[in-house]
């Protein structure tokens, strides 16, 4: 089969080599750079048999019935909260996202947010550029080692990050609730997870089961001395009740990936030193967005040259 009788809709940005070898496979529709995007939905919709979409865009359940032919999405990154899978499980559509390849780099930056919290580095490099030493020495931070790390969510980044702790001599204690016995001490809830550890690091999925679970009573129960990081989404935080107990220093700090309303980071959260703010950055490194972007890639090919996907969504 030829599959550039194919017809592909693109509905996100994704990094131009692949939309390269996309475009290469398939006949390409790219409704993201469309200036009419009603216009290529209304000349088009009817041959789309296939999307390709990113995580934090997804696809929701509008545009899915507006695809009457649509087989297969293939999503370019691991969480599926903005994918409407009831509806695409409807109409028997297949899903896949590319879970895994991102877990290193994601939690590479859980330890990274954990060191520049705890150790003030972020804080400390900001000192040093503006040659505050010279008025008297930066002020003593709090170690990482020995510390207990919380860890809500242990699936792949959760492990991840699990192993990275331990080398710094860290115990762990987790929550999940699809997990009983992972070989650390687990909790019943959010809430007695952050009451027993340091740092509270979050790895959990997105989507209405954990809406803003991470509120002022897990907050409080994190404590004076504790850290709150958040690598998954900005959804689990209720952003207002986070300011709050960092105004009201209920909290030691927070290391933030993910916002609840990207890329747009609440003004209020750039008055504290003791918060690190990325731009949700975790699995972008050459080499991984290029593992995911080959993930992506192969399931829609697979499933059209062969019936087969690699990473389908259960
Ligand atoms: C990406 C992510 O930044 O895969 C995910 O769910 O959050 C990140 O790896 C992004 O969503 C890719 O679109």
């Amino acid at each position: 089969m030829n599959t550039k009788d194919i017809n592909v809709m693109v509905i996100s940005a994704l990094p131009p080599v692949m939309l390269a070898e996309l475009e290469q496979l398939f006949t390409i529709h790219n409704y993201w750079l469309a200036d009419d995007k009603a216009d290529l939905l209304r000349k088009t919709a009817i041959s789309i048999k296939g999307v390709v979409t990113r995580s934090h865009l997804g696809i929701d359940a509008h545009m899915i019935n507006a695809l009457p032919s649509l087989e297969i999405i293939s999503i370019f990154g691991v969480g599926l909260d903005a994918v409407d899978l009831t509806a695409a499980k409807q109409r028997g559509i297949i899903v896949t996202h590319t879970p895994r390849v991102l877990s290193e780099c994601v939690a590479d930056t859980a330890l990274a947010l954990m060191l520049n919290v705890s150790r003030r580095y972020c804080e400390a490099d900001r000192f040093s550029r503006s040659n505050t030493w010279v008025k008297g020495p930066f002020p003593a931070s709090s170690r990482m080692h020995g510390k207990i790390c919380g860890i809500a969510g242990l699936g792949h980044v959760g492990h991840a990050v699990a192993k990275r702790a331990q080398a710094f001599n860290m115990p762990i204690h987790y929550f999940d609730p699809y997990l009983q016995d992972a070989g650390f001490k687990r909790f019943d809830s959010v809430t007695a997870l952050a009451e027993s550890c340091d740092f509270l690091v979050l790895t959990l999925p997105g989507g209405a089961d954990t809406f803003h679970l991470v509120g002022s009573e897990v907050l409080a129960a994190l404590g004076k001395e504790g850290i709150l990081v958040n690598v998954a989404r900005g959804s689990i935080v209720d952003t207002s009740a986070l300011i709050n107990a960092l105004k009201n220093n209920e909290i030691l700090g927070a290391g933030l990936d993910v916002f609840e309303d990207e890329p747009n980071i609440p003004d209020e959260l750039f008055q504290f030193d003791n918060v690190v703010l990325f731009p949700h950055l975790a699995s972008n490194t050459h080499e991984t967005r290029t593992d995911m972007a080959n993930l992506a890639l192969n399931n829609i090919k697979g499933y059209f040259e062969r019936g087969e996907v690699l990473t389908p969504v259960k």
